[in-house]
C-alpha cells in the first residue's frame, strides 16, 4: 500500500487536490510523480556510475523522437505493473486503465524514424549501454488529425500545456547557440592565425531530461531536450536602447526555435526555420558533450575514446563543423588533428534514398547564419577533394558528383555528402538499402571508402511492441516457453515445436479474437462502423506516402467491390481493411489518398450487396497510442512498397511480432522479414527492386497495363469518372492522372494484377483457420532478429566500441 500513499501524496502535495477535487488528469500526473519516484534513486546511480567508471559513452542525436506514452513502459519495464494495477484497481472499477489513457502521446516525430530513436532508447537502456538520446522539445509534437468530411485537418499538438511530469528541468545546464554575424581574422600572442566570430544573434539552449528505464534492470538513461530561451544579453542590448517592443519581439522570435515540428515524413523542408532547429540541436549537444568529456580529461585528443556521436540521418549534421569549430576556435586544437577527432567521434545512419529526402542547403544560409561553419565545410571540402583527385587522378567528373558543395543550379551544401566524409561509419537500415546505398546513391563513396559502409538492420523494441500492447499473447507465450522472450528475443524460435499444437492454436486464435473484439469496440466507438470479429482484418497503417502505395491497395479493395457487385452471391471471405495515417499537411497527393479512402468507404459500406463481405475503414489520427492497439488485433500486414524505395519499414516488424501474416513487396526488411520466417508463410508478390530499375531504364508505360487489364481499367475508370464522389466528379482526377498520363512513378500499375493474385491467395489461406494460425505462430517465431536489441548490440560492438556498465544499487 505504500503505492498508494505515495499517488495520494502526490495527489494532495505536488498537485494540491483531494479525492473530491482530483479529475483524471490529476490521477495519472499523481500516478506518474509516484512511479518518477521510483526511478529516480536508479537514474542518480546510472549517471554516478557513468561517471566514475568513465566509461565511453555513445551520443544519439536525433530531431525526432517518437516516445509515445511513458507511464506504462515505466511500470513494465520496472517490473511494477501488477502491484500498481491491483493497487490501483482497489480504489474504483477500471481506475489503473483509465488513469493509464489520460496520458498524452510525447509525439516528437513524425514515423519510422523518430520511433526508432525510440526503440533504441528503451534497448540502450536495457542492455546498460551508456547512451544519451539528444533531441528537441517542441511545443507542439506531430499535429493531431481529425477527419472532417473525408479529409484531413491538422489539430496543432500542444502536448505540453498540461504539465509533463516526466521530465525535469535543467536550468544549470544552459548553452549559447549562436547565429548571423561574421568572422574576423586575428592573431595570438605567438602569430598564430585566429578566427572568431562575432556580432552574433544568441538564443540560449536548456535541457529537459526525461529518465528512459531499461527493463529488468537498474540502469536509467536519459533522453536530454533543448528548449531555446532568449539570451539575457541580446534582450538587454534592446532594453538599454529604450526600445522594448523589440526586445520583446526578439525573444518570442529566439524562442520560435523549439516552437514545433516539421510535420513532413521523408520530405526535406528547405525552411530557414528548420535550418536554425538543426544547428540549434547540434550545437547544444556538441557543447554539452565537450562538457561532459572536460570533467574528467584536458586532452581533446582523447575524445573519440569516450565519446560516440550517432547521426539519425543528415538532420543533426551540422555537428561536424560545430566541432570542428569548437576544437579550432575554442581549444586551440590543430586541423589536422580536429579533423581526426571528428571523423573517428562521428557516425551516421542514413534512412532514405528518396531525392526529395536528401538535405541540401543553400549557401546563403550559412553565408547569413552559420558564416564561421561555411568557412569550415569549404576547408573540408577542398581537402576532400584533393584526396578524390589522388585517389582518382583520371576521372574529372566525379569531382563535382562527388563535392560537399553543389555548384548548378543555386549552390547548396549536400548534408549527406558531408556526413559520410566527416564519419567513419556510414550504415543503411536493412540489407538491401544497405546495398542501394553502396552500389546506386552513394557508390562513388563507397569505392572510395568501403570500410566506412556496413548494414545495420533496424528493430523494435520488444518490450513495448509485444510484452505491454499486447497482454493476451504476452501472457499466452509466457505460458508456453517462459518470460526469456523479453530480453533475448531469440527464445520465441522455441515456439515452432508447438505451432501445430492444437491447444496452443486454440488458444492463440481465442487472444487474437479477443485483440480484434477490443479494436471493433474502438472503431464503433471512434467511427460508429459496425465490423465483425471473424472478418480478416486486412491492415495498412503508416504514414501516408506515394511510394508506400495506399493507392494500389485501394485498387484492390475497388476491385473485390466489383467482384461483389458482379455476382452478390459469390463466396468470399469476408474483410475488414483498416487504414490509418497522417499526410504532411502540404503533400496534396498524400492527402487526396485519405479522401478517397474515406469516399470508398463511404460507398463500400453502406452497399447492401457487400454488406457482410466487405467494410473499409480509417481510423484518425495514427500514432504509437493507436499503433498499439492495432497490431495485436491484425490479421493481414500491408507492406506493398514500390520495391527499392521503403528503406526499412519497422511497422512490419511490429505486425509480424504480433501475429499478422505479411502481404508485401521484396523491399526493405520485407526481405529479411522473409529469410526468417520461411518463403512459405509470407504472401510476396510484385517486382523486385532490380526488375523496377530495369524496367524504368527500358521505359515504363502504364497506360499499357491500363490497356490489357479489364479489371483494373474499370477500377480507374470508375475513381476518374467521379462513381466515389458524384458530388464532385473530378475530385480524383488528380490521382488516376499520376497515374496514367504522369508516368505512374511507383509502378502501381505493373503490381497490380500481381497484388490482386497474391490477394486471392490469403483469401484462400484465411479459410483454413488453423493453417493461417500456424503460419501466424511462425511469423511470431521467426522475429528474433528484429528485436531493436540485436540491433542496438550491433551498433554498440561494431561502430561505437562500447561495452555495457553494471549498475549496482547505490553504487
Ligand atoms: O529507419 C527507420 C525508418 C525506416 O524504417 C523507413 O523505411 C524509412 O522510410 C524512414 N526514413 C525516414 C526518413 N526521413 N527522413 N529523412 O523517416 O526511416
Amino acid at each position: 500500500m505504500l503505492i498508494i500513499k505515495s499517488f495520494l501524496e502526490h495527489l494532495e502535495y505536488t498537485l494540491g487536490k483531494d479525492k473530491y477535487s482530483a479529475t483524471k488528469y490529476d490521477r495519472f500526473n499523481a500516478l506518474a510523480y509516484a512511479v518518477r519516484d521510483k526511478l529516480v534513486e536508479r537514474w542518480l546511480d546510472t549517471q554516478q556510475a557513468y561517471y566514475n567508471s568513465d566509461h565511453k559513452r555513445v551520443y544519439y542525436i536525433s530531431m525526432e523522437f517518437l516516445m509515445g506514452r511513458t507511464l506504462g513502459n515505466s511500470l513494465i519495464n520496472l517490473g511494477i505493473w501488477d502491484e500498481f494495477q491491483e493497487a490501483l484497481d482497489s480504489l474504483g472499477e477500471n481506475y489503473f486503465e483509465e488513469t493509464l489513457d489520460e496520458e498524452q502521446d510525447a509525439g516528437l516525430g513524425n514515423g519510422g524514424l523518430g520511433r526508432l530513436a525510440a526503440c533504441f532508447l528503451d534497448s540502450m537502456a536495457t542492455m546498460s549501454i551508456p547512451a544519451y538520446g539528444y533531441g528537441i522539445r517542441y511545443e507542439y509534437g506531430i499535429f493531431r488529425q481529425h477527419i472532417a468530411d473525408g479529409a484531413q485537418v491538422e489539430i496543432p499538438d500542444n502536448w505540453l500545456r498540461y504539465r509533463n511530469p516526466w521530465e525535469l528541468d535543467r536550468q544549470e545546464h544552459l548553452h549559447t547557440v549562436k547565429f548571423y554575424g561574421r568572422v574576423i581574422t586575428t592573431f595570438d600572442k605567438n602569430g598564430k592565425l585566429l578566427r572568431e566570430w562575432v556580432d552574433t544573434e544568441d538564443v540560449m539552449a536548456m535541457a529537459y531530461d526525461t529518465p528512459i528505464p531499461g527493463y529488468q534492470t537498474n540502469s536509467v538513461n536519459t533522453l536530454r531536450l533543448w528548449t531555446a530561451k532568449s539570451s539575457r544579453e541580446f534582450d538587454l542590448k534592446f532594453f538599454n536602447e529604450g526600445n522594448y517592443i523589440r526586445a520583446v519581439e526578439k525573444k518570442m522570435q529566439s524562442e520560435t526555435i523549439s516552437k514545433v515540428l516539421y510535420p513532413a515524413d521523408n520530405v526535406i523542408e528547405g525552411k530557414e526555420l528548420r535550418f536554425k532547429q538543426e544547428y540549434f540541436l547540434a550545437s547544444a549537444t556538441v557543447h554539452d558533450v565537450i562538457y561532459r568529456f572536460k570533467k574528467k580529461h584536458s586532452d581533446m585528443k582523447r575524445l573519440p575514446e569516450k565519446v560516440a556521436i550517432q547521426l539519425n540521418d543528415t538532420h543533426p549534421t551540422l555537428a561536424i563543423p560545430e566541432l570542428m569549430r569548437v576544437l579550432m576556435d575554442l581549444h586551440n586544437v590543430e586541423w589536422e588533428d580536429a579533423w581526426e577527432i571528428t571523423r573517428k567521434t562521428f557516425a551516421y545512419t542514413n534512412h532514405t534514398i528518396l531525392p526529395e529526402a536528401l538535405e541540401q542547403w543553400p549557401v546563403w544560409f550559412f553565408e547569413q547564419i552559420l558564416p564561421r561553419h561555411l568557412q569550415i565545410i569549404y576547408e573540408i571540402n577542398e581537402n576532400f577533394l584533393k584526396e578524390i583527385r589522388e585517389h582518382f587522378p583520371d576521372d574529372p567528373d566525379r569531382l563535382s558528383r562527388m563535392s560537399i558543395v553543389e555548384e548548378h543550379w543555386e549552390r547548396k551544401i549536400r548534408m549527406a555528402h558531408l556526413a559520410i566524409v566527416g564519419s567513419h561509419s556510414v550504415n543503411g537500415v536493412a540489407a538491401l538499402h544497405t546495398e542501394i546505398l553502396k552500389n546506386e546513391l552513394f557508390r562513388d563513396f563507397y569505392e572510395m571508402y568501403p570500410e566506412r559502409f556496413n548494414n545495420k538492420t533496424n528493430g523494435i523494441t520488444q518490450r513495448r511492441w509485444l510484452k505491454m500492447s499486447n497482454p493476451r499473447l504476452s501472457a499466452l507465450i509466457d505460458d508456453y516457453i517462459g518470460p526469456g522472450w523479453t530480453t533475448n528475443l531469440y527464445e520465441l524460435e522455441k515456439l515452432r515445436a508447438i505451432a501445430s499444437d492444437p491447444e496452443f492454436l486454440e488458444r492463440w486464435q481465442k487472444v487474437k479474437r479477443e485483440n480484434k473484439e477490443y479494436l471493433c469496440r474502438y472503431i464503433l466507438q471512434h467511427n460508429h462502423i459496425e465490423v465483425d470479429p471473424e472478418s480478416l482484418f486486412d491492415v495498412q497503417v503508416k504514414r501516408i506516402h506515394e511510394y508506400k502505395r495506399q493507392l494500389l491497395n485501394v485498387l484492390h479493395i475497388i476491385t473485390l467491390f466489383n467482384r461483389i457487385k458482379d455476382n452478390p452471391k459469390a463466396e468470399v471471405v469476408p474483410r475488414t481493411f483498416i487504414f490509418a495515417g497522417k499526410a504532411a499537411p502540404a503533400y496534396a497527393a498524400a492527402k487526396l489518398i485519405i479522401r478517397l479512402i474515406n469516399a470508398v468507404a463511404a460507398v463500400v459500406n453502406r452497399d447492401p450487396d457487400v454488406a457482410g463481405r466487405i467494410k473499409v475503414v480509417f481510423l484518425a489520427n495514427y500514432g504509437v497510442t493507436l499503433a498499439e492497439k492495432i497490431f495485436p488485433a491484425s490479421d493481414l500486414s500491408e507492406q506493398i512498397s514500390t520495391a527499392g524505395t521503403e528503406a526499412s519499414g519497422t511497422g512490419n516488424m511490429k505486425f509480424a511480432l504480433n501475429g499478422a501474416l505479411t502481404i508485401g513487396t521484396l523491399d526493405g526488411a520485407n526481405i529479411e522479414i522473409m529469410e526468417e520466417v520461411g518463403r512459405e508463410n509470407i504472401f510476396i508478390f510484385g517486382m523486385t527492386a532490380a526488375e523496377v530499375a530495369a524496367l524504368r531504364a527500358r521505359g515504363y508505360n502504364p497506360r499499357e497495363y491500363y490497356n490489357n487489364n479489364r479489371e483494373l481499367r474499370r477500377v480507374l475508370d470508375m475513381i476518374a469518372s467521379g462513381y466515389f464522389s458524384p458530388w464532385a466528379p473530378e475530385l480524383f482526377t488528380p490521382l488516376t492522372e499520376s497515374l496514367l498520363n504522369l508516368g505512374d512513378y511507383y509502378m502501381l500499375l505493373a503490381d497490380y494484377a500481381a497484388y490482386v493474385a497474391c490477394q486471392e491467395k490469403v483469401s484462400e489461406l484465411f479459410r483454413q483457420k488453423d493453417e493461417w494460425t500456424r503460419q501466424a505462430i511462425l511469423n511470431c517465431a521467426g522475429m528474433g532478429k528484429f528485436s531493436s536489441d540485436r540491433t542496438i548490440d550491433q551498433y554498440a560492438r561494431d561502430i561505437w566500441g562500447i561495452k555495457p556498465v553494471d549498475i549496482l544499487p547505490g553504487a
